[in-house]
């Protein structure tokens, strides 16, 4: 550490050095990236983008990620936003933006910050009689902002240097405060162009505060309302980790002494060692007591909860009624009562400060908790089964382990690990593109590079994405994939069979080969056994040079109970006939 007269001498020089920097457009986003703690940014070339990224390379402390094609690219930030916080995407004009605006959709979904930044026409051709490339052949080329406007909480245009700073800092302010994706497009002939110097970041980044008295009147509200309650039961829901409220849910947990039950979709935001953790609340498919104990209580508060057809088993498990408090991420009601303007972060921490112990779901989820039936392995040689895959990934999961479970019967699969203290599951549930997991692996892997991944992928999502594995070579990155090949889309099999629920058949493990090439480390490799699986997990755990993908066959119809019971309701609710007219 500098001494205070040295610091202050190096703070001077430093602000010299900073005042002689000329900026420009690309290089005011590089720094503003930057700063926002981004030491990555996937990237796919294009003749709109590349003087920009130029620019971007230019700043020192941020590596160019390169993606196979815009929709991985987008996916992989929206992963690496996962691990890291936030992220950040570039792309070209239209046939770049417009793949990614599926991953960019994913991300407002899943309320991830994710900055998609495209390249665009030449600011002397808008309005101009010039018919442009990668557009749709007409004069007004302002179609993708317009539709960035819908799926993001901030879209700009830049296509002047003296607007760009304010520009962008309002794009990135708007996205990290409401965690959820914006947009920022740059004419191709502004990125280089010299712009004012960034001013403090903290003008950025700052965090909008509660209102003092509206958390005061909420806290004071929800003390009284649980005092009248007996056995009030906490629902963790998919919000809590964008809210940045984890640590505050496990303290309100621990100040009430309730039953924490968690949704799908938030599976690791609290923690599954704590004393009071109560499973998965899911409908008919929770795990066994958490749904009694949902619906046992007489207050269900509800933290970040999300509540779709998915979520509620075709709506068939909603908590409803005058018990149910909605504690979201800047809005609280229940009861009469509807606060805004406060966070939950400040609301749980407040409530924990002053509530009173509530311990009875505690003490009946004590009586009616059901430890797991132990597994007993298959023979070696007996054809492999989706049970014996789960039971061989169990002892993989790690504090120092993220499992990423693919929209299909690997949601359940992934859903039945245990967890221990410090291991995550990411799911995009709210999404749920298929195709998302193996790019949203590779960006989580750059941004978490010191985690063991463990992705759960089904052969039919798996065929949409495939090449980002490649890009797991290229950065010798190391997560092991579990590819279930069931030969099929079996999570539609089960709400609606037809013969487009059929995959063609690939050679998954010869796939990893041909993305090797002549200086790639990736494995692949194929288990129809249990014991032919023990032995590709022992070489997965071995390869420290790359990824490995271990296809594991098994047939088309076995699948999860939890899938069937799913599939059945989801089936359902879809075929509701329409309302009389
Ligand atoms: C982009 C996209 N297209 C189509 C769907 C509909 N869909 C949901 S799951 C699924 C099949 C998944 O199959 P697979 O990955 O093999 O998983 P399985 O159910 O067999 O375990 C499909 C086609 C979707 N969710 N996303
Ligand atoms: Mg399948």
């Amino acid at each position: 550490m500098l001494d205070a007269p040295t610091d202050a001498i190096a703070n001077t020089q430093r602000a010299a050095r900073e005042q002689a920097k000329t900026y420009t457009v690309g290089s005011y986003l590089a720094e503003r990236l930057s700063q926002i703690g981004l030491k990555h940014h996937f990237v796919v070339a294009g003749d709109y983008n590349l003087v920009l990224l130029d620019q971007l390379l230019s700043n020192k402390d941020l590596e160019q990620v390169y993606c196979s094609n815009e929709l991985n690219c987008g996916y992989s930030a929206e992963g690496y936003a996962r691990a890291h916080g936030a992220a950040a995407a570039v792309v070209t004009f239209s046939v770049g933006a417009l793949s990614a605006f599926n991953a960019i959709g994913g991300a407002y979904a899943e309320n991830l910050p994710v900055i998609l930044i495209s390249g665009a026409p030449n600011s002397n051709d808008r309005g101009s009689e010039h018919l442009l490339h990668h557009t749709l052949g007409t004069h007004d080329n302002s179609y993708q902002l317009e539709m960035a406007k819908k799926i993001t909480c901030a879209a700009v245009s830049i296509t002047s240097a003296t607007v760009a700073p304010a520009l962008i800092d309002h794009a990135i302010r708007t996205a990290l405060r409401e965690k959820k994706p914006a947009y920022i497009e740059i004419a191709c002939n502004i990125s280089s162009v010299p712009c004012a110097a960034p001013g403090p970041i903290s003008g950025v980044v700052a965090e909008e505060p509660s209102d003092p008295e509206t958390l005061n009147a909420a806290v004071e509200a929800a003390v009284a309302f649980l005092r009248k309650k007996q056995k009030p039961v906490m629902l963790i829901g998919s919000k809590l980790r964008a809210a940045g409220a984890e640590k505050e849910a496990v303290a309100l947990a621990e100040a009430l002494g309730c039953s924490v039950a968690v949704m799908a979709a938030a599976k690791s935001f609290f923690p599954e060692d704590h004393p009071q953790y109560a499973g998965i609340y899911w409908g008919e498919i929770s795990t066994p007591g958490a749904r009694e104990i949902v619906d046992w209580s007489d207050a269900v508060v509800c933290i970040g909860a999300l509540f779709n057809d998915y979520s509620t088993v075709g709506w068939t498990a909603m908590p409803t009624g005058a018990g149910v408090v909605t504690a979201d991420m800047n809005r609280v009601h229940f009861e009469g009562h509807d606060f805004s303007r406060i966070r939950l972060r400040d609301f749980l921490a407040a409530l924990a400060r002053k509530v009173e112990k509530r311990d009875a779901t505690m003490v009946q989820y004590g009586r009616i908790r059901s430890p797991r039936a132990p597994e007993k392995p298959a023979q070696p040689d007996a054809k492999l089964m989706r049970a014996e895959i789960v039971r061989q990934i169990r002892p993989l999961v790690t504090s120092n382990t993220t499992v990423i479970a693919e929209t299909g019967d690997s949601w359940f699969n992934g859903l039945q690990l245990e967890l221990p203290r410090g291991a995550r599951f990411e799911i995009e549930m709210m999404w749920g593109s298929i195709g998302w997991s193996a790019p949203a692996t590779f960006g989580y892997a750059v941004g978490a590079p010191g985690r063991r991944i463990i992705a759960l992928i089904g052969d039919g999502s798996f065929q949409l994405t495939a090449q980002e594995v490649a890009q797991m070579i290229r950065r010798n990155l190391r997560p092991i994939i579990f590819l279930i090949n069931n030969h099929g889309y079996t999570i539609e099999v089960e709400i609606h069979d037809g013969p487009y629920n059929n995959v063609k058949n690939w050679d998954y493990a010869g796939l990893i080969q041909a993305f090797n090439a002549e200086d790639g480390h990736g494995r692949g490799l194929r288990a129809t056994t249990g014991g032919e699986l023990a032995e590709a997990i022992r070489v997965a755990l071995a390869n420290k040079e790359g990824p490995t993908l271990i296809e594991c066959v098994i047939h088309r119809d076995d699948c999860s109970a939890d899938l069937i019971s799913f599939g059945r309701q989801v089936s359902i609710a879809n075929g509701r006939p329409p309302r009389p007219e």
